[in-house]
């Protein structure tokens, strides 16, 4: 074993294999360690001609690393990173630096921090979006921490984040469990982002469309101010077919949505904070009922909804839903920065709103062109009440805010559920409410 290679990876499933893939092409050598003994050796003999060094024990992996190490565990969040840090505390030495790439609740890693601080050592909980494809090809970052792990961490972190306009999608985000805390609040703008898809999908499937004709609705507002990857590839999930029935495959599958738990910490940070993410919540309530598959076809019988169709004309009703859409989408990330902003002052944090949205502009699951109206926002004004008050976003919140109405007037009419656009605009009717 060499006592020298660059960074360490423990955890080979899908997102610390293609992590790991990721830093090697980058020119960095690389130690990887699983539990699983035969995944670390079937991994390495898979990529063969790489600066890759698999170890079967992590006294061996420790070793293999050049000091500081830089030890990167991607496994199953919760108990897992504790045990494996307990592993490998007896095994490093001062100054090393231990990386949680995972999920972790931002308090989990704030008592890790103080943990390993208190033992010498150095702790980044950083949160990393982006699946498995943005891990290979390039995830956002959003490393919290120590400053001082930030300069030893920055030369790797931003070889292998996404890069925008020339610019790596990773900083600093602040100590302790920052960087997780703004991944947590990251997955719960990402389930707004899919509940708006999903409600604006009801209310053009509604008015009839094909899911081929909503592919093209969807590529259209791909081309404009809702550029993202979440629209862009449900354009591409909407005309996927079944091989063998032909039918659409969004046609097929069962209407259950499950959750991994980073959307529910936010609603229960945004509650123990006070603060309003009613699109989000809305968001989380929307998959917990989808799950509830036998209950709703139980009701669907019994309980009545209006008779008729919605009878609008189709392109007015795409223009009406692109708005309400879009401005609901504004409302969603005006909560969860609102969230971020009055945490981040609460903890001292020092979080810069602007360069957050500016990391999410790739790599991510909700990059999108108007992350960049954000980032501006933020550096026009750093002391910004809400996203809503910056001029660019009232300017769209004042030209959307008819057709949004009359968008969730229709649905009610119909019954249709759109909580999360209804939600959106009960806030901001409120928000803006002087009396
Ligand atoms: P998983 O979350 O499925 O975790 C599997 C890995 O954890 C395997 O390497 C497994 O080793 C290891 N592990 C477990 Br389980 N218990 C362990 C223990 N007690 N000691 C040591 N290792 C243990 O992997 P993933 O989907 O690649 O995700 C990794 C992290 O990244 C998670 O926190 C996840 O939430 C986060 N994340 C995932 C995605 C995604 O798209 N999948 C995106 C962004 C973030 P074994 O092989 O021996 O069982």
């Amino acid at each position: 074993m060499t006592a020298n290679n660059d960074f360490g990876l423990i955890g080979l499933a899908v997102m610390g294999q293609n992590l790991v893939l990721n830093v090697e092409s980058r020119g960095f050598s690389v130690s990887v360690y699983n539990r699983s003994s035969e995944v670390t050796e079937a991994f390495v003999a898979r990529h063969p001609g790489k600066r890759l060094q698999g170890a079967l024990t992590l006294a061996d992996f420790v070793a293999s690393l050049a000091r500081p190490r830089k030890v990167m565990l991607m496994v199953k969040a919760g108990a897992p990173v504790d045990a494996v840090i307990e592993q490998l505390l007896p095994l490093l030495d001062k100054d090393d630096i231990v990386i949680d790439g995972g999920n972790s609740l931002y308090t989990d890693t704030e008592r890790r921090d103080a943990y390993l601080s208190a033992e010498g050592l150095r702790f980044v909980g950083a949160g990393v979006s982006g699946g498995e494809e943005g891990a290979r090809k390039g995830p956002s970052i959003m490393p919290g921490g120590p400053a001082s792990t930030w300069e030893v961490m920055k030369p790797v972190f931003e070889a292998i984040a996404a890069r925008v306009d020339g610019q790596p999608c990773v900083i600093h985000i602040g100590p302790g469990g920052a960087g997780h805390y703004v991944k947590m609040i990251h997955n719960g703008i990402e389930y707004g982002d899919m509940q708006l898809i999903c409600e604006a999908y009801a209310l053009l499937r509604a008015a009839g469309m094909s899911t081929d004709e909503m592919a093209d609705v969807f590529d259209s507002w791909n081309d404009g101010d809702l550029q993202s990857y979440l629209i862009q590839i449900t354009a591409k999930a909407l005309r996927q077919r079944d091989p063998v029935s032909g039918q659409p495959v969004v046609d097929l599958i069962l209407d259950k949505a499950g959750q991994k738990g980073t959307g529910q910490w936010t609603l229960i940070n945004a509650a123990e904070n006070a603060v309003v993410i009613s699109t989000i919540n809305a968001a989380v309530e929307a998959r917990v009922l989808s799950s509830m598959k036998s209950a709703r076809l139980a009701a669907s019988s019994r309980l009545q909804g209006p008779a008729g169709a919605l009878d609008v004309d189709r392109k007015r009703l795409v223009a009406l839903v692109h708005d309400a859409l879009y401005a609901s989408k504004i409302i969603s990330y005006a909560q969860g920065l609102d969230l971020m902003r009055t945490m981040g002052e609460k903890k001292g944090w020092g979080l810069d709103l602007g360069g957050i949205a500016g990391i999410w502009r790739g790599g991510c699951i909700i990059r999108a062109r108007f992350l960049g109206h954000i980032t501006e926002a933020w550096r026009a004004d750093a002391g910004l009440a809400n996203l809503m008050l910056a001029p660019f976003f009232t300017r769209v919140l004042n030209g959307s805010q008819a057709g949004w109405r009359e968008v969730v007037a229709l649905a009610v009419g119909q019954g249709i559920a759109v909580p999360a656009m209804s939600a959106s605009l009960g806030y901001y009717d409120s928000y803006r409410c002087a009396r």
